[in-house]
C-alpha cells in the first residue's frame, strides 16, 4: 500500500481536534500529570465521566520517574499498593508496611490505564490560568486557561484558549501554580487558615503522608487541590521519595468529586 502524507495530516487533525472538540465541556479538568493527577484522571475515567488532563511536559510522570535522587525506585505503604496493583504495577514487599515498585513501571503504567480508561490527555499543553463567574456573590472556578506550551516556552505573545470544567483538579505538586494564579490576580479567599496559600514545610514523611491525604478537599468553590498542591495549600510537611500519599489523595479527589457530579 502506497502512503499519502496528506492523509496522515488528515488523519491526525481530524482525530486530535475530534478529541479537543469533546473538552470544550468537561466534567472535570485535571491539571498536572504527576502521580495523584494521573490516579485521579484514571478512576473518574472509569466512572464515566468527561475528564481530560493536561500536563505541561512531553510526558506525564512528574517527580515520579525519579525515584529518591535519581534512584529510579518508589516506595509506597501498604494503604496505597492496591493503586499500583490493580494497575498491573508489579511491587515487592521491603519489611512490614512498605513496598517497592519500579518508577518507570510505575509511571508508565499509571500513565497508560489513565489513557485506557478514556481519560483524554492533553501533554504539551500549559494551564495558564483559570476561569471565574460570579453568582449570588460566590465566585466559582468554571474552567481553564490553556496554552501550547512551546509558545509559553518561547515566551511568544500568543492568547490562550478556554475550555469549560464543572471541576478542577489543582495537581500541579510543589509549585500549586493554578493556585498561584488564581490568588495573584483575583481578589479571593481560599478556604485555608490563612485564606491564602499557606506554603510548605520541610520534611516530615509520616505526618506529611496523613495530611495529603486530608488537605485533598475543594479549596475554592469549584477547584479541588490534590498531591503535593494539596500539601503546599494547607501548610503542610515534604515527603520524599514516598508516593502512597499522592496516589490515596487522586484516589479521594475522584471519589469526592464523583460524588459531588452524581449529586
Ligand atoms: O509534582 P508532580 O509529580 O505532582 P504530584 O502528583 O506528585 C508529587 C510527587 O511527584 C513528588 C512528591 C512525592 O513524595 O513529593 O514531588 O503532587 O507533578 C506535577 C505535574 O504538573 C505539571 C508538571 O510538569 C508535573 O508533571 N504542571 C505544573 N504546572 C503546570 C503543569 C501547568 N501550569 N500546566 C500543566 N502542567
Amino acid at each position: 500500500m502506497s502512503l499519502d502524507e496528506r492523509v496522515i495530516t488528515q488523519a491526525i487533525l481530524e482525530t486530535y481536534f475530534e478529541k479537543f472538540k469533546s473538552s470544550l465541556d468537561l466534567d472535570v479538568a485535571i491539571v498536572g500529570g504527576g502521580p495523584s493527577g494521573m490516579t485521579a484522571a484514571r478512576l473518574l475515567a472509569k466512572d464515566g465521566f468527561n475528564v481530560a488532563l493536561f500536563e505541561r511536559k512531553l510526558s506525564l510522570g512528574g517527580g515520579m520517574w525519579g525515584g529518591g535522587m535519581t534512584f529510579n525506585m518508589i516506595v509506597v505503604q501498604e494503604e496505597s499498593v492496591h493503586l499500583l496493583t490493580d494497575v498491573g504495577v508489579p511491587v515487592k514487599r521491603y519489611k512490614d508496611n512498605y513496598f517497592t515498585a519500579d518508577a518507570v513501571a510505575a509511571t508508565t503504567t499509571l500513565a497508560s490505564a489513565a489513557c485506557l480508561a478514556g481519560a483524554k490527555i492533553f501533554n504539551c499543553m500549559s494551564v495558564e490560568d483559570v476561569m471565574l463567574r460570579e453568582e449570588n456573590g460566590v465566585k466559582r472556578v468554571t474552567g481553564i486557561v490553556i496554552n501550547s506550551s512551546p509558545v509559553e516556552i518561547a515566551g511568544l505573545h500568543v492568547d490562550p484558549v478556554v475550555l469549560g470544567s464543572k471541576y478542577l483538579v489543582e495537581a500541579t505538586g510543589h509549585a500549586v501554580e493554578v493556585l498561584q494564579t488564581l490568588v495573584r490576580k483575583n481578589d479571593v479567599r481560599l478556604n485555608t487558615p490563612s485564606g491564602g496559600i499557606e506554603g510548605e514545610q520541610s520534611m516530615w514523611a509520616d505526618t506529611a503522608e496523613i495530611n495529603t491525604v486530608k488537605n485533598t478537599r475543594e479549596i475554592f468553590p469549584g477547584l479541588y487541590v490534590a498531591g503535593m498542591a494539596a500539601n503546599a495549600s494547607y501548610g503542610s510537611y515534604r515527603m520524599g521519595p514516598i508516593f502512597g500519599g499522592m496516589l490515596l489523595s487522586g484516589e479521594k479527589v475522584a471519589a469526592d468529586i464523583a460524588a459531588k457530579l452524581k449529586g
